[in-house]
């Protein structure tokens, strides 16, 4: 089947496309090994979590978990009730999110099977030491409000791929080239995440570059998958209320960003230890992209 194609945006070079029927090798070239975000409209075509997840759903069925958002508890179904009347003005607060791995790994069907644009996935490949990932999650359930902003810019951590999975209702995300890395001031502690605070309306007298910043946004809906590769700065937010499935995602093709993170994250405290991390990595990496291309899962 040939690409449908819809532009959602296009600032100069810049072009966001909406992508239905894509085929792997297209999505490897244009966008996985390119590192080039597209939002891919049928990728989670064959989820029950399509129709499932609604916040009624999850009111039902989980109303009594306890979920902290922003530092403060919440009963689930009490934070549901609130998101559903939250307005822009007045927004829940954001991020309200569930690990599916370790704390709902019942639900791990319903947003299975793993379609081919997050694959092969080496989060959680045997061969790759544990703590190298710095914790991260990879697999979570984002509930949001209208107004409900991601509270930073960032490109997602240790050199992860992210594939946010809209399910119900509409975001914005608003995008930013590497390339402009320092109009948005990194965190020189945490090279990943932006130093901006009021995202709305940055002091430009403390960000003065921040003007020469082309972000661009344009919002997904339910079905849709934005997938935004690393180095990517990015930041979300819900235009209605919002419940979306992240994947972060690991293979050949941000291998040496990984590498970079494991780097920096062990050679502040450990640097001969961060030599050794680097020539394993190096080899597991070897191995990997052998065993994905004999197709086999390790
Ligand atoms: O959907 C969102 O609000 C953005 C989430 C995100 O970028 C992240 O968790 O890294
Ligand atoms: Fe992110």
């Amino acid at each position: 089947m040939a690409t449908k194609s819809v532009v959602l945006a296009r600032l100069g070079d810049l072009v966001v496309e909406k992508k239905y029927g894509m085929s792997y090798d297209e999505f490897a070239e244009k966008h996985l090994f390119a590192n080039y975000p597209v939002v891919i409209g049928d990728a989670t075509n064959s989820w029950a979590a399509r129709e499932k997840f609604t916040p009624e759903f999850f009111k039902e069925n989980y109303g009594n978990r306890e979920v902290k958002v922003q530092g403060k508890l919440f009963r689930l179904g009490d934070f549901i009730d609130l998101m559903m009347v939250a307005t822009k003005d007045n927004p829940a607060p954001y991020p309200c999110k569930l690990q599916i791995n370790t704390d709902y790994p019942e639900l791990l069907p319903d947003v299975t099977p793993r379609y081919n644009f997050a694959l092969p996935d080496r989060t959680h490949s045997r061969l790759l030491p544990k703590g190298f990932l710095g914790g991260a999650d990879t697999m979570e359930i984002f509930f949001g409000s209208p107004g409900g902003q991601f509270p930073y810019m960032h490109y997602d951590y240790m050199g992860l791929h992210a594939y946010i999975n809209q399910l119900y209702g509409e975001k914005e995300f608003t995008v930013i080239p590497p390339d402009q890395t320092p109009y948005v001031y990194p965190d020189p502690k945490n090279q990943w995440m932006s130093l901006i605070d009021n995202q709305r309306n940055p002091d430009l007298k403390k960000f003065p570059l921040w003007e020469k910043a082309t972000p661009v946004s344009f919002v997904v809906g339910p079905g849709e998958t934005m997938f935004i590769p690393n180095g990517w700065w990015h930041t979300a937010h819900s235009v209605t209320p919002t419940i979306s499935v992240a994947l972060d995602v690991l293979n050949a093709s941000n291998w040496g960003r990984f590498m970079n993170e494991v780097d920096i994250m062990m050679s502040r405290q450990k640097p001969l230890k961060a030599k050794v991390a680097r020539a394993a990595l190096s080899v597991i990496g070897g191995v990997l992209t052998m065993t994905e291309k004999m197709g086999l899962k390790v």
